[in-house]
């Protein structure tokens, strides 16, 4: 047991379109729990740093050319490759923030044409189920002004508006404990929603067993 807290460790997932400010709040809210005596630590997908994660990274950067099919799954190998150690450090009581999990994963396959929600969430189904998933909500013109977008993929105005409807649908699942936080605000204000939010999350979590996504 730690200092507050018997019990696992909260999922707390950070989603939104690209330029929302989720790298920036994850650190911050890292911090912030550990600093509250919380144990916490930080998670992104895709992580790049596995051999799943290479070739997803390359297939970013355009270093590579890959089918939409195959690629969407690396995405959802990639979160079922680090499902043992998320369930590890959950069950000694830490904490998860993770920026981006599998809703950037529906929501950015979906927005291809030709594919359904439902065949796109398939894969992902019974992954551990975040405890919070806080959608830090940013208008596209509002993201566009944050300055240029990268040379990735998806790093249109275009594709982004519809990557937005796509969060949009999923947000509608009430099985899910969404929040949505407005990313217009300044870096602190909105830290210090998060933070309660995330707080709340743990709290509850704390005495639930892990739950299972979309199942
Ligand atoms: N992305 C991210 C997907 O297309 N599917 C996924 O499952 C995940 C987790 O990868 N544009 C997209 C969203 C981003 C890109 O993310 C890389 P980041 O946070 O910029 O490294």
């Amino acid at each position: 047991c730690s200092k507050m807290s018997c019990g696992r460790g909260a999922l707390i997932v950070l989603e939104g379109v690209d330029k929302a400010g989720k790298t920036t709040q994850c650190k911050k809210l890292v911090q912030a729990l550990i600093a509250s005596g919380r144990p916490a630590e930080m998670m992104r997908f895709p992580d790049r740093t596995t051999k799943i994660g290479q070739l997803i990274s390359a297939y970013l950067e355009k270093k590579s050319n890959l089918e939409d099919q195959t690629v969407h799954l690396l995405f959802s190998a990639n979160r079922w490759e680090l499902v043992p150690e998320m369930r590890e450090k959950l069950e000694r009581g830490i904490s998860l923030v993770v920026d981006r999990y599998a809703f950037s994963g529906v929501a950015f396959t979906s927005a291809k044409p030709g594919f359904s929600l439902e065949w796109c969430m398939n894969p992902d189904v019974g992954l551990p189920k975040p405890d919070l998933v806080l959608f830090l909500q940013l208008h596209p013109t509002a993201a566009s002004q944050r300055g240029q977008f990268g040379a990735e993929r998806y790093e249109t105005s275009d594709f982004q508006r519809v990557v937005m409807q796509r969060f949009e649908h999923l947000m509608k699942d009430p099985s899910l404990n969404w929040q949505v936080i407005d990313a217009a605000k300044s870096i602190e204000e909105l830290h210090a929603e998060i933070k309660t939010h995330s707080e709340t999350a743990i709290a509850m979590a704390e005495n639930q067993p892990i739950g299972e996504l979309w199942k």
